[in-house]
């Protein structure tokens, strides 16, 4: 986009997006929940939708001049049922912790029981942090990942749960870099007689190419957002049997939100239609190899995953065995310098603070979208490497600026010829 007539208007706005988008042509985003979304659907994001306001569902607005907005709803619903196999979708949530609004609104009354994951061990704002809104409506108990592996301990999840007795458990994270066996988190559900929510915003393009173990039809309530794996365009969405529809249909509007945004719903609609494709299943099984070999990569560096290693689209490294004195956000800004962009994060066990942890996430579904294969994938862990070992020397980065000039050059975004997110 050349944003030419937002410049005639507005040259400051115009110079934010072009300095936006060829920031992101230039520089690796390897921040996990990111990715970049097809020129079709943001062609269908900006779309004249954004000035329609559709209160209600399909064929049951409050407004006039429905048509086109229940066309584009009803698209963006279908193809979700069949990407997902769920009885029940509802596209409009406009996040992913919007999603989660709509499932607590639904089946909780203010003070019942959440359990859900520590957000220092990988779980998310919206599972009951206490500057939430959920954690000052609800009651809230933490679970963690064992200190050992750093994987869910299923048992101790359960046992945790038979003491709390919550109303409903999370499960889906935000930083976990392993498989989630959803059917022993509904074990765990159904002998406290709780519902189970399994918010997938992450890996929802992961679980719907088939590459991840799915929660749809074994957890009561299934979130996700539309963003990240699933590269359809900003946003969220609920995925429930038949038996809740209404529930949480009516929780969503007008219970947790007003006009749905239709040209939001619209970058659904296409971007589900391109995940339907054989290509999206190559694309989404590539993010988990990338993720593996930049992970096995970063080990033989010395760095240690927690986990010890992935079966996802993120590692979470843990630099205090290898790098004691380097924070995550040491490592963030040093390789920001360099043009990666990925985040620093919290690790089990925190020994510093969320706003200076010890640990960097780094996730692949973006660089994959821009084609990156095993081997490209590893030569990044090889720079990852060099700046985070010698944050401050000026040499290294300047070398490694080049390196990764050089990636950007040969994985253009949108312009390529045979683009993954092509789809022709
Ligand atoms: N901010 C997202 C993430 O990075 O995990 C989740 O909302």
């Amino acid at each position: 986009m050349s944003y030419d007539r937002v410049r005639d208007i507005d040259p400051a706005v115009a110079d934010a997006l072009v300095g936006e988008r060829d920031r992101q042509e230039n520089t690796l985003a390897m921040i996990a929940s990111e990715n970049h979304a097809s020129e079709a659907v943001l062609e269908a994001q900006s779309s004249e939708l954004t000035n329609k306001y559709a209160e209600g569902y399909p064929g049951e607005r409050y407004y006039a001049g429905c048509e086109y907005a229940d066309e584009v709803e009803e698209l963006a619903i279908e193809r979700a049922e069949e990407l997902w196999g769920a009885e029940h979708v509802n596209v409009q949530p406009h996040s992913g912790t919007q999603a989660n609004m709509g499932v607590y609104l639904a089946m909780l009354d203010p003070g019942d029981k959440i359990l859900s994951l520590e957000l220092e061990h990988g779980g998310h704002l919206s599972h009951g942090h206490p500057a939430n809104f959920t954690g000052k409506t609800y009651e809230v108990e933490q679970y963690e990942v064992d200190p050992e592996t750093g994987y869910i301990d299923y048992e101790e999840l359960r046992a945790q749960a038979e003491e709390f007795d919550p109303d409903i458990i999370v499960s889906g994270y935000s930083a976990y870099p392993r498989e989630v066996e959803f059917e022993r988190v509904q074990e765990a559900a159904e002998a406290v007689d709780a519902y189970h929510l399994a918010d997938i915003a992450h890996i929802t393009g992961l679980v719907a190419a088939g590459v991840h173990e799915s929660p749809v039809g074994v957890a009561d309530f299934v979130t996700g957002s539309t963003h990240k794996t699933i590269r359809a365009g900003r946003g969220g969405i609920i995925m429930c049997d038949e038996q809740y529809a209404d529930d949480i249909d009516a929780a969503v509007f007008p219970g947790a939100q007003g006009g749905p945004l239709m040209h939001n719903v619209a970058g659904k609609a296409v971007g589900f239609k391109e995940a339907l494709t054989p290509a999206f299943e190559e694309y989404a099984q590539q993010v988990i190899d990338n993720a593996e070999a930049l992970g096995t990569r970063l080990q033989e560096h010395g760095f240690e995953l927690v986990s010890g290693g992935t079966d996802t689209h993120l590692v979470l490294v843990d630099l205090r065995e290898s790098h004691p004195d380097t924070t995550g956000t040491v490592a963030e800004e040093a390789l920001e310098e360099v043009g990666i962009v990925l985040n620093k994060n919290t690790v089990p066990g925190e020994t510093r603070s969320p706003f200076n942890p010890s640990g960097i996430r780094a996730g692949t579904p973006a660089l994959t979208t821009r084609g990156f294969d095993e081997e490209a994938c590893a030569q990044v862990a090889d720079i990852i490497y060099r700046v985070v070992d010698t944050p401050h020397d000026d040499d290294v980065k300047a070398e490694a600026t080049e390196e990764v000039e050089a990636l950007c050059e040969e994985f253009p975004l949108y312009e390529r010829e045979g683009s993954i997110i092509d789809f022709e």
